[in-house]
């Protein structure tokens, strides 16, 4: 499982065939001036030689070669190639016959975009690509794609499910573990350009010198492969270091400490990409500590990095005493006012949804709502409420519902990936964040399908338009093996895995279940804790008549922070359809659903299905063992037997805790737990 999605095993024959007259004839002219050019032809070579194996065809002398670099490259400016509309990123791939030998191009205007490009290339060979006919440009759709690190200075990782913190501080600057070079590597394979290090719940002191030097280390290994390093800052840090009196952003001593803390980052780390900021939130500090706006705590520290071109990533995902009414409701609170009065280096980092990373929610309402300011996305890799690392649920099919929903800002087709790319509305700092699941675990991810998230993620930020269908397909025919005998039942468990886990966890639009604090396992009957939106019975609202928030205008009334169609689709219960009822409806036990059945019958029934989609998982699974390795295979078989049986438990305990508020019987074949 180290070798992540780039195991590079031998082509089926006839492709072999086909490629391995260009597997020893890697030209790359920069090569001896540039790393990353360096890094991208031995890229290629390290996969052709994999893909074709020991074999006479691959004897050098063939002709065939593989020409890569940039427009510096005689070569490449000699085949004057349209490298003009690639902008930083992009590439071309191309073949190009000359004289009965072939050549396969691979060109962009940075060695980065080379580097992406040589990667695109092996994966288009693994997917069954025509060695002779390729004609492909591509350049990523956002500028900023980036993984959030949740990782703690001692090496915890908060919700890490894939062992300790792969930056081992201790060691570092003096001693840089390998597994970073495979980090970045993995990283760049995927289009992945930036790495928060550090957890946004941050402490002061990574951000002094040390931890500095520890950061810049870790950023010389990851410069070459284009991923820039950014850090979680600590409001109150200046403060608890004891520099200054207040963290008041408009003390001038406040402003005057961040700029000397950003001038010293900077000389350790020349291309330092920013600041990830959680403030107000969960306990942190920030600003509104001093009656200050978010605004004005983004802006002091905006102006701290803008000298150097650093960028500010201010998080929307707050929530606190101020909307007590309704949680979902206090991000676009507290946001929506500030629209318009952001510096032009500061981009909101807005989660998906607008509670928490739930296994399904509606898209966040600020999306859409404020036109003048850049916003991201910040989607959950690691799955936190979807079963950390045992249970299958591939995440490309959540994200694609949330990129596509219509957020109707400026009428229909107004999507959340057209806001978050900037197309909507012309922005040019764009970006999607990961808080990753990457840990020092030997497969990196806690499991072999965790692995399909980490990679989806960056497809996905790389160009939003590919389908979940599409990125499983190439991530299986190159995780497993590029047959369809196994790729076409691998992708049918993974398309079905996110839809069991809503149906066994939180069907028909409810959400906020799980068991507190760790959030593994049921726990809908919890109400005793400190903070009413802590528990979950403040999500479901079950009692005697019904089920279910209601969030339209008798109840929370959050579906007016939507644009008026999405709203007024919200709030129809006719129309607002299954996925979503319970988030924004109460309704009564035997109210008819659209399948005919009453609402219990049917939360009965999602329960069910939930189960029996890791039963199907399971069968799909066991049919494959003699096209699996042993090792991935007998994980996988145990992993899926403990979705089963917990699969089973949150079924059992939750429809036992909601016969009892409603007084239906017990279906049969429910166990309540112990
Ligand atoms: O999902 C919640 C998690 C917290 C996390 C927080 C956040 C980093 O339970 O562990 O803190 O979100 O996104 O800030």
């Amino acid at each position: 499982g180290y070798d992540l999605w780039l195991r590079y095993q031998p082509l089926p024959e006839a492709q072999r065939v086909a490629v391995a007259p260009y597997a020893h004839s890697v030209v790359a002219e920069e090569r001896g001036s540039d790393g990353t050019i360096a890094i991208a032809a031995g890229e290629i070579e390290r996969g052709l030689a994999g893909l074709v194996g020991p074999s006479d065809e691959a004897a050098p002398g063939s002709g065939h070669v593989v020409l890569i670099g940039t427009a510096a490259a005689p070569s490449i400016a000699a085949l004057d190639l349209p490298l003009t509309t690639l902008g930083e990123d992009g590439f071309v791939i191309r073949s190009v016959a000359r004289g009965g030998k072939h050549m396969i191009v691979v060109a962009a205007n940075r060695p980065v975009g080379v580097l992406y490009g040589a990667f695109a290339l092996l994966r288009r060979l693994q997917t069954g690509a025509d060695v002779t006919a390729f004609d492909l440009r591509e350049t990523p759709r956002v500028a900023l794609r980036l993984l959030n690190h949740w990782d703690n200075l001692d090496r915890t990782v908060e919700r890490g499910y894939a062992g300790q913190s792969i930056w081992d501080w201790w060691k570092l600057p003096d001693y840089a573990d390998p597994r970073y070079t495979d980090y970045a590597r993995a990283n760049a394979s995927i289009g992945i350009n930036g790495a928060v290090l550090n957890n946004v719940n941050a402490r002061p002191d990574s951000l002094t010198g040390p931890w500095i030097a520890k950061a810049a280390k870790v950023a010389d290994v990851l410069r070459p492969y284009g991923i820039k390093v950014y850090l979680s800052a600590r409001w109150s840090a200046p403060v608890e270091l004891n520099e200054t009196a207040t963290a008041d952003p408009l003390d001038p001593a406040v402003a005057t400490w961040w700029k000397a803390k950003a001038n010293e980052i900077y000389r350790a780390i020349p291309d330092f990409g920013g600041f990830l900021v959680k403030a107000n939130s969960e306990g942190q500090p920030g600003p509104q500590d001093y009656k200050r706006s978010h605004a004005d705590g983004a802006n002091m520290l905006a102006a701290a990095v803008a000298p150097h071109g650093g960028i500010v990533m201010w998080r929307a995902f707050v929530y606190s005493q101020v909307d007590p009414e309704d949680r979902a409701k206090q991000a676009y609170s507290e946001f929506k006012p500030l629209d318009g009065a952001f510096a032009d280096n500061v981009v909101l980092q807005v989660k998906n949804g607008p509670i928490d990373f739930q296994p399904r929610e509606p898209f966040h309402p600020l999306f859409g709502a404020m036109p003048k300011t850049p916003l991201m996305i910040e989607f959950q890799i690691t799955k936190e409420y979807l079963g950390f690392a045992t249970h299958l649920a591939y995440l490309a099919p959540m994200w694609e519902e949330a990129l596509g929903a219509d957020t109707y800002a400026k009428g229909k087709g107004s999507t959340v990936a057209k806001v978050v790319d900037g197309s909507l509305e012309r922005h040019r700092l764009t970006g999607m964040a990961g808080v990753a699941n990457i840990g020092s675990d030997r497969n990196w991810s806690g499991s072999t399908f965790d692995q399909a998230n980490w990679y989806a993620f960056g497809r996905l930020a790389w160009d939003h338009a590919l389908s979940s269908e599409a990125i499983a397909r190439e991530w299986a025919a190159q995780t497993f093996a590029p047959d369809p005998a196994v790729v076409d039942p691998v992708v049918a468990m993974m398309l079905e895995s996110r839809q069991a886990v809503v149906d066994y966890m939180t069907p028909l639009g409810l959400a906020h279940l799980m068991a507190t604090g760790h959030h593994y396992g049921p726990g809908p009957w919890v109400s005793d804790l400190a903070r009413p939106e802590w528990n979950p019975v403040y999500y479901h609202r079950a009692d005697r008549e019904g089920i279910g928030f209601d969030r339209t205008a008798s109840g929370s009334n959050a579906v007016a922070q939507y644009a008026p169609p999405v709203a007024r689709r919200f709030a129809d219960r006719s129309r607002v359809g299954d996925d979503y009822l319970l988030w924004f409806h109460h309704v009564g036990w035997d109210e008819r659903m659209a399948s005919g059945r009453s609402l219990w019958a049917e939360l009965v029934h999602r329960y069910d299905r939930g189960v029996a989609s890791v039963a199907d998982m399971q069968a799909r699974w066991a049919a494959l063992e003699p096209r699996i390795d042993d090792a991935r295979f007998e994980q996988v078989t145990r992993f899926l037997a403990i979705q089963r049986q917990e699969a089973t438990w949150w079924r059992d305990a939750s429809i036992a805790y909601f016969a009892d508020v409603s007084k239906r019987p017990l279906p049969e074949g429910v166990r309540p737990p112990a």
